[in-house]
């Protein structure tokens, strides 16, 4: 299983001896996600990779990828920053770093979970604190028209608390943050690409989130010692309004969620189909399942009111169950057995093709679209009937990109590689011709990848430039910096025969999953508007303090290098709001705003308004100042509060 043992160019790795992991083998191997990574290391001892491989061998031309200064790069990454709770978007090819999107965390430098603004948003409990401090963001996708990113928003789930979030394209800042009623380790989401109902809808209307955690429903306390009593729901929330429309109780559990290109179907891969508490359990059954909805039936049952609510929550939740679901005419959803504890499932950008990894298996599964639509038509026998290929390549496949020429490139987490495979070989194969090979390429990455993702992948504009490999352990790649190791997103040239390992990218702990975005498609402002809030100050004339009792409310400007006021004075034990208005118009003079001993530090970019409140329970003299350097006279832009005693 070393590196040597398997370099890029050995496509004979023998599988069979490995055709199914049972639950011994995991055991090892499950404690040894850690310490295969670690074997890895060891064997390559005097340490050639692949990639210094082939630099040695002169034969990559790593000048092709540079992005020189002045440059732009091609693409946008926008990743998710797992249980840092925020989103990163970095440049391709060159990895360069652009912005932290602050969504479930707080955030210092923008005053994420400080200001009014940004608590509205992340919600608060009665007394003003925030309802939660942290998130576990996974799956970061865009919205769609005619099948391809429009730039306008992205979404992310938090793992932790069970919310969507959604981020706007034009600021690149969350601007909605909802609860999934009902719902425990919400994993999966992806946005619809066309809907159905109106052909003349060509662009996202609604977003399905998958829950991982089965519990009781509701879980108010009930049933808790009964799992098999547990349940799991799939949920759709409206992309405008960000409203839950509907929930479906399902069998199993949800992991990832994909969707398909004409809007009809959702689905989601099942590695718990046992219904399992320990991970024993859930490894009991030799194959779990890839679920699909019916999106329009359930639509359809949603009208006619076949539905039931779930304690506290007013969403109509369908029954989606196996048992509710044996007729394929009136199906609601289809449960397609696939090899097992199965993690991953990505549509072709064709449409035509669902590729499910089997993580315990060392297959993937691809499952037809139409032939999953012919089931629902009962045009079928049994569900297994949908699947057209189901090949060999590699230990602990996970993730799927695609190239738009008909090839997948898919992790294997426990090889520590990227397969490229081809889909028409493998469906070949699987109807008998012996004389084909899909798997054709395999590199390996440093190490054990979980996500990975090509450009434009997730989209009909797939373009085959890039493979983005987000490995979970760096180890010896990077600049050792203690205990905790940044993760590598490892850059592959995918534009030819063999995969190129082009560049190593560091990124911070730790990514889930990214999708890669023309650069063209993304449009976004770079000043402000006053009327993005209704309490902008417009003129530094109007800056002024005005007393209600014990709130005060000052109301504050910014034009560099100087605030609206020099001082203002409240008396301790007011309630005080600063509601402060960037008056400057030039692109990139963000200010500052920080006041000592008071915890308040946030940013107001050009024409953009944020408010703070506080209670002034400490008398003296405060230097309130631009954190954000501005002007020459940045350190000169401060004024004073006053708390008299
Ligand atoms: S998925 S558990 Cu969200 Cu492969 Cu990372
Ligand atoms: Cu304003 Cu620094
Ligand atoms: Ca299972």
């Amino acid at each position: 299983m070393g590196i040597e043992e398997k370099g890029s160019t050995n496509l004979t790795t023998d599988l069979s001896r490995r055709k199914f992991l049972n639950t011994a083998a995991l055991v090892g191997l499950a404690g040894a996600g850690l310490s295969t990574g670690l074997a890895a290391c060891k064997k390559s001892e005097a340490p050639v990779a692949a990639g210094d491989k082939t630099a040695a061998a002169g034969a990559v031309d790593y000048n092709k990828y540079e992005v020189r200064p002045g440059q732009l790069d091609d693409y946008y990454v926008m990743s998710s920053g797992g249980h840092s709770a925020e989103i990163r978007i970095y440049g391709l090819p060159s990895g360069r770093i652009l912005k932290r999107v602050p969504v479930f965390n707080m955030d210092a430098l923008v005053g994420w979970g400080i200001t009014n603004e940004s608590k509205k948003i992340i919600g608060t409990k009665p007394d003003g604190s925030l309802n939660y401090h942290t998130g576990d963001t996974h799956h970061v996708h865009g919205s769609y028209t005619d099948g391809t990113y429009d730039g306008k928003n992205f979404w992310v789930n938090d793992k932790i608390h069970s919310r969507l979030a959604r981020i706007r394209g034009d600021y690149m800042e969350c601007d909605k943050i909802i609860d999934l009623p009902n719902v425990s380790g919400f994993h999966g989401i992806f946005p619809d690409k066309r809907d159905p109902v109106d052909e003349k809808i060509n662009h996202t209307t609604r977003i399905f989130c998958g829950m991982e955690f089965h519990t009781p429903l509701p879980n108010d306390g009930r049933d808790m010692n009964d799992p098999k009593k547990y349940g799991i729901l799939f949920t759709c929330v409206d992309a405008a309004s960000m409203e839950v429309k509907w929930q479906i109780k399902v069998d199993g559990n949800c992991d990832l969620v994909a969707t398909s290109y004409d809007g009809k179907l959702a689905c989601t891969n099942q590695y718990n189909t046992e219904g399992g508490v320990t991970y024993q359990e859930m490894m009991a059954a030799e194959r779990d399942a890839c679920l699909f909805f019916n999106i329009a039936r359930i639509e359809e049952a949603v009208k006619a009111g076949k539905t039931f609510t779930i304690g506290d929550s007013k969403v109509p939740v369908v029954d989606g169950t196996r048992d509710a679901n044996k007729d394929p005419k009136t199906a609601l959803t289809l449960y397609v057995p696939v090899p097992k504890n199965p993690h991953g499932v990505n549509i072709t950008p064709d449409g035509k093709y669902y590729a499910c990894a089997g993580k315990l298996s060392p297959t993937a599964t691809v499952i037809e679209h139409a032939l999953v639509l012919k089931w629902f038509n009962g045009e079928l026998a049994a569900p297994r009937d949908t699947v057209v290929a189901e090949p060999e390549i590699g230990l602990g496949p996970l993730h799927t990109g695609f190239d738009g020429r008909g090839n997948a490139y898919t992790t294997l987490f426990l090889d520590s590689q990227i397969v490229k495979w081809n889909i028409d070989k493998a469906i070949a194969k699987y109807k008998g011709d012996k004389t084909v090979q899909p798997v054709l390429d395999r590199i390996d990455v440093h190490y054990q990848p979980g996500h990975g993702f090509t450009t434009m992948g997730e989209t009909r504009e797939a373009d085959g430039k890039f493979f983005v490999s987000d490995n979970k352990f760096s180890k010896d790649r990077l600049l050792p910096v203690g205990p905790l190791h940044p993760e590598t997103a490892q850059l592959i040239d995918i534009t030819g025969d063999k995969m190129i390992l082009v560049a190593d990218h560091s990124v911070y702990s730790e990514p889930h999953d990214s999708i890669l975005v023309r650069r063209d498609l993304i449009k976004t402002k770079q000043i402000c508007s006053l009327d993005d809030s209704p309490y902008a100050v417009r003129d530094a004339k109007d800056c002024r303090v005005e007393r209600k009792g014990k709130n005060v409310t000052v109301y504050l400007t910014s034009i560099a290098p100087a605030f609206g006021l020099t001082e203002f004075t409240v008396k301790r034990g007011d309630e005080v709001t600063i509601i402060l208005t960037n008056l400057d118009k030039v692109e990139d003079l963000t200010h500052g705003f920080a006041i000592p001993k008071y915890d308040i530090n946030f940013i107001v970019n050009p024409q953009e308004t944020k408010s703070v409140t506080f209670k002034a329970d400490k008398p003296g003299v405060y230097w309130f100042y631009c954190t954000n350097f501005c002007h020459a006279l940045h350190l000169e832009m401060r004024s004073r509060m006053i708390v008299e005693k």
